[in-house]
């Protein structure tokens, strides 16, 4: 007789399988502009098994949830929820703090970094050894994609120049992390990322 949980079961396998399927090119891609997911696949090769992720809003929050591992517990903090901006980079130094001998990343967006950049200072001045990921779409892209999803366009998600001829505009983030004091590196392309 066949139990009635193998069809659920079955459903649920095809249903992992359908997902694994969709988001494992993303993860793999060695596209320019790279993916949200290529930067998280090459940091979990280098980060240990009990090193801490501490993670902010935005398409990355969701990203890691659904493509990095976890080994080990209290490894992922995340804002989750009201999913602050500006909280993962202070947090991520508190987990720093509390844990001195674990590896800790922020991973975190643009939008999201640039709400906290003093706290490299506090980081650098109180020798708080973080790495702070940023990755920098130019935009609150995740809000981008709920306005257009929702009303078929958007408005002021993009960092551009609104007051003038509408080009893009990103912040130099290195140049701030180097202004700081903090060692930045920079990369665009991913055939750079050698321990991925
Ligand atoms: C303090 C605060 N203001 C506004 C929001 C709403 N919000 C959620 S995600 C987001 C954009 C985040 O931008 P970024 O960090 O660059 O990530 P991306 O969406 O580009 O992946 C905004 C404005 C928020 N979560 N917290
Ligand atoms: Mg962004």
């Amino acid at each position: 007789m066949v139990s009635r949980r193998e069809p659920f079961l079955a459903d649920v396998q095809k249903a992992k399988a359908d997902w694994r399927a969709l988001v494992e090119p993303r993860e793999n891609s060695r596209e320019t502009p790279f993916t949200s997911q290529r930067p998280l696949m090459a940091l979990r090769k280098v980060l240990d098994r009990d090193g801490i992720v501490v993670v902010g809003s935005g398409n990355t929050q969701g990203s890691v949830k659904q493509s990095f591992p976890i080994y080990e517990p209290r490894t992922h903090i995340t804002s989750g929820s009201y999913s602050p901006m500006g909280w993962a980079v202070p947090a991520a130094m508190g987990a720093k703090l509390a844990k001195p001998d674990r590896q800790v990343v922020a991973i975190v967006g643009d939008g999201d970094f640039m709400m906290s950049l003093p706290e490299m200072g506090t980081a650098v001045m109180n020798g708080i050894n973080v790495v702070f990921l940023v990755l920098n779409n130019q935009g609150y892209m995740s809000i981008r994609g709920g306005q257009r999803k929702f009303m078929g366009r958007h408005i002021a998600s993009e960092f551009s120049h609104h007051a003038g001829n509408g080009a893009p505009y990103s912040a130099d983030i290195a140049a701030s992390a180097r202004a700081s004091a903090c060692r930045p590196g920079r990369s665009r392309r991913t055939k750079t990322w050698k321990a991925a």
